[in-house]
Formats: structure tokens, C-alpha cells, sequence
């Protein structure tokens, strides 16, 4: 039995007793090295056997290889090499979707920055892979382009893809610069898909026509048969670089990395309506901005659930990395706690949110470090058993987020004196 194996059967054998007491410490552990710029991880739904990982790309070829978590070794093959991948600034291979049917149809869509005639614009696109005969290999000419669309500077890509619990095709999307979103895209709902978040139905082609549109609007979409283009479901964003539904209750988790002054985690409860602007750039968090583009404080807007400032706070920094509510069974005691972090001073943290108000924020800084200095972690990642992981690009690492080993080790002692009274 291996050691995530283990920590498995002792947390689920130990779990009554110990969620009696405070939540478990928590601490990382690597569980693959040596990667070349590593930015998200995600497993096939109901596939506890395999951690996905993906590489940005630092040339033109981004990649996603795979993990085997029943010996923490990566395999020898890669899943998918993706050609003309442009890596330039904040562009690149960015994030990957399994298809919520993958076991029986095989899709899987990636998002990444392609090159077009340049570095600057790029086009930035969604594009459906299939597996190929061997669940462990993508097969490499099955790609069929589902959106994609011009990118006009080499910032805010947002780049996180993911299906939500309507089945339905969320990408959120960067307000593609310059700084402070000049020609206020964000708050322009025609003829700019930039600083949204689109939903489409990846099920079905509307556009038979068009090569480069593959996908059905879904019917209530918030400007169908009204002004605004089909495909947004939100706007008002600068750069919603990592997104997460709730596994368990479909919430859906924005976090929106600011301009100058203030980050933001923004939130949507499961099932409700599209159409929600979050305010980006008449407002960055909670308070007007200089930049105009609306009506200051229009109470239309809905304000971040939480918010912190570049330069002074119990938070402080300029890069927010959305997480995941943790949904798991190994860290006793953290079940329905949203995980996020800074990327900038590298500070890691949770919080839980009953709809009206924040409770229980906490620092994990000194158990989730990867090590010293900024920019450790660029991304939390969630496997199919909704264990989270941490993932260092610059230093090659993916690590999964564990119980502390003197709380491990304190819970086998619990269960062997559990033992032995049973045995008395
Ligand atoms: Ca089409
Ligand atoms: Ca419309």
C-alpha cells in the first residue's frame, strides 16, 4: 500500500472520532516533479486512478500528461502534445475539461493561446480533443475547433475551462488588456466575447456553416433574443484566471485578478440566472474605480463575496488564485471550506460563506507553502476523489494537499488504541 493509500484507509476509518475535534492540520506533499511549467491538474469524472496534469508550454508545444496516483509516477507517454501553442507573456496551454461523459464518448477540451499571425493577437480557443484506443493517449487528429476568437494583447487571458452541473461549457475569458480594460470591454455585451464568461452547449453545432463554431446556445442564455451576444453568460470581469464549481451543490467560485488596488473572489449560487455583471471596470472590488466605463456603485452590479488590497490587509497582494470548496475525505474537518490563494506573496488560504456572510477565514501560509519567495503557486487543482493539489509552475511541481503527518500520525495512534479498547 502506498502512502496516499494508507493516509486514505486511516482517514476513513478515523473519521467520526477525529471530526469531534478541530479540523486537521494540514501540510503538501509533492506528488510530481520535474515538470516543464505546470499549470492546472483535473481527472476524468470517477477516475480516482489518474491526475492530469497540464503543461503550459514553454516553446510552441504545451502538453498534458498523466499521473498513475497508485504509484505517484508519471507515465512515460504523454497524453497530448498540442502544436502551436503561443506562450508569449501570460498566453499559453492554460487549462483542460473532461466532457462530463468522457467514459463513454472520449471528448476532452482544452483552452490555450494559438499563434495566428504573430505573437500579438493571438487567438484564444477552445478546442475539443478525443481519446484514442489507449485510454493513456490522446489521439492527436481528433481535434475539432468549439470556439475561438481574437485576443488583442498579451495580458488576461483568464484561461480556466470547465463543465458546470448543467452540463453546459463555462469559459471565462480575460478582458485582453491592456491595463485597466481602456476600450471597457468588460461592461460591452455586443461584439466582444472579452471579459465574460461564456456558456455554450459543446452537445450540438447551431453554426453548420462555420468550421470555427461548434456548439449550440443554450436557450437561456441571458441576451438570447435580446442585445448582447448569444454566448455570455457573465460580464464584467478583468481576468478570471481560476474557477471552480462546488462539486457538491454547483456554487460557482470567480476569482478576478485586479488592476491596482483590489482582488476579488466572486461567487454564484448554483442556479441562478445569467446575466450578472460584476462590475469590472466601474468598479475594482468593492469601490469605484477611476477608469469610468458606468455608473459608479449601479446597484445592478454584484460585489465580490470577498476582497483584498494590494497593499495592506490580513490579505495582501496582487495575483488572487481561485481554489475549490474542498469536497474530499483525506483534511478531516475542512469539508465545505473554499480554498484560494496569492500568487504574489505566495500566501494560501480558506474561508466558508454562508450566502450572506464570511466565517472561519484562515491562514494556511505556514502549511501550504511550497517553499520561500513569490510566484510558488499558480493554480489549486481538484481530482476525481475531490482531493486539492497545489501547482508550482516555475518550480516544476504538483503537490497534493494532505493531512499534517504529526495529525497523521496522531489519528493511526487513535485508531490502534481505538483498536485495542474494541479488543478489551
Ligand atoms: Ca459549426
Ligand atoms: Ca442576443
Amino acid at each position: 500500500m502506498n502512502a496516499l493509500a494508507c493516509i486514505a484507509v486511516v482517514a476513513a476509518t478515523a473519521v467520526v472520532p477525529f471530526s469531534l475535534h478541530a479540523a486537521t492540520p494540514l501540510a503538501i506533499t509533492p506528488v510530481a516533479t520535474n515538470l516543464s511549467w505546470p499549470v492546472y491538474v483535473t481527472s476524468p469524472p470517477g477516475d480516482s486512478n489518474r491526475l492530469f496534469i497540464v503543461e503550459r508550454s514553454t516553446s510552441t508545444t504545451g502538453y498534458i500528461r498523466i499521473l498513475n496516483m497508485a504509484t505517484d509516477e508519471i507515465l512515460p507517454t504523454n497524453f497530448l502534445a498540442v502544436p502551436n501553442v503561443n506562450a508569449y507573456v501570460e498566453g499559453g496551454l492554460l487549462s483542460m475539461a473532461f466532457h462530463p461523459q468522457y467514459a463513454s464518448n472520449g471528448y476532452f477540451y482544452i483552452f490555450y493561446s494559438a499563434f495566428s499571425d504573430g505573437s500579438i493577437p493571438t487567438n484564444n480557443s477552445v478546442v475539443r480533443y478525443k481519446v484514442s484506443s489507449d485510454p493513456n493517449i490522446a489521439d492527436a487528429t481528433s481535434a475539432v475547433t468549439v470556439l475561438t476568437f481574437v485576443h488583442p494583447n498579451v495580458f488576461h487571458h483568464a484561461g480556466w475551462v470547465g463543465f458546470g452541473p448543467d452540463g453546459y461549457l463555462y469559459l471565462p475569458t480575460g478582458d485582453g488588456g491592456p491595463q485597466t480594460d481602456p476600450n471597457n470591454r468588460a461592461q460591452t455585451i455586443t461584439n466582444t466575447w472579452l471579459g465574460k464568461i461564456l456558456r455554450v452547449d459543446v452537445n450540438g453545432d447551431d453554426f453548420a456553416g462555420d468550421p470555427e463554431r461548434n456548439y449550440r446556445i443554450p436557450p437561456d442564455n441571458p441576451f438570447v433574443n435580446t442585445n448582447g451576444d448569444d454566448e455570455i453568460w457573465a460580464y464584467g470581469l478583468r481576468n478570471p484566471f481560476r474557477c471552480s464549481f462546488d462539486s457538491a451543490n454547483g456554487d460557482f467560485w470567480i476569482a478576478d485578478v485586479g488592476q491596482y488596488a483590489w482582488e476579488e473572489v466572486n461567487f454564484q449560487p448554483a442556479g441562478a440566472p445569467g446575466g450578472r455583471n460584476y462590475g469590472w471596470h466601474v468598479m475594482e472590488g468593492t469601490n469605484c474605480s477611476p477608469y469610468g466605463g458606468g455608473i459608479c456603485n449601479d446597484p445592478s452590479f454584484i460585489p465580490p463575496i470577498f476582497t483584498y488590497a494590494h497593499s495592506n490587509g490580513a490579505v495582501v497582494g496582487f495575483a488572487v488564485i481561485g481554489g475549490y470548496v474542498y469536497r474530499g475525505s483525506l483534511l478531516d474537518g475542512w469539508q465545505g471550506a473554499y480554498f484560494f490563494g496569492e500568487s504574489t506573496s505566495n500566501t494560501y488560504y480558506s474561508l466558508r460563506y454562508d450566502g450572506t456572510n464570511i466565517t472561519e477565514f484562515t491562514d494556511h501560509t505556514a502549511e501550504l507553502r511550497p517553499h520561500p519567495g513569490p510566484y510558488a503557486a499558480v493554480s489549486f487543482g481538484e481530482d476525481a476523489a475531490s482531493e486539492l493539489y497545489l501547482i508550482d509552475m516555475f518550480g516544476g511541481t504538483v503537490y497534493r494537499i494532505v493531512p499534517e503527518p504529526a495529525a497523521l500520525l496522531a489519528m493511526v495512534a487513535f485508531v490502534a488504541a481505538t483498536r485495542r479498547v474494541q479488543r478489551l
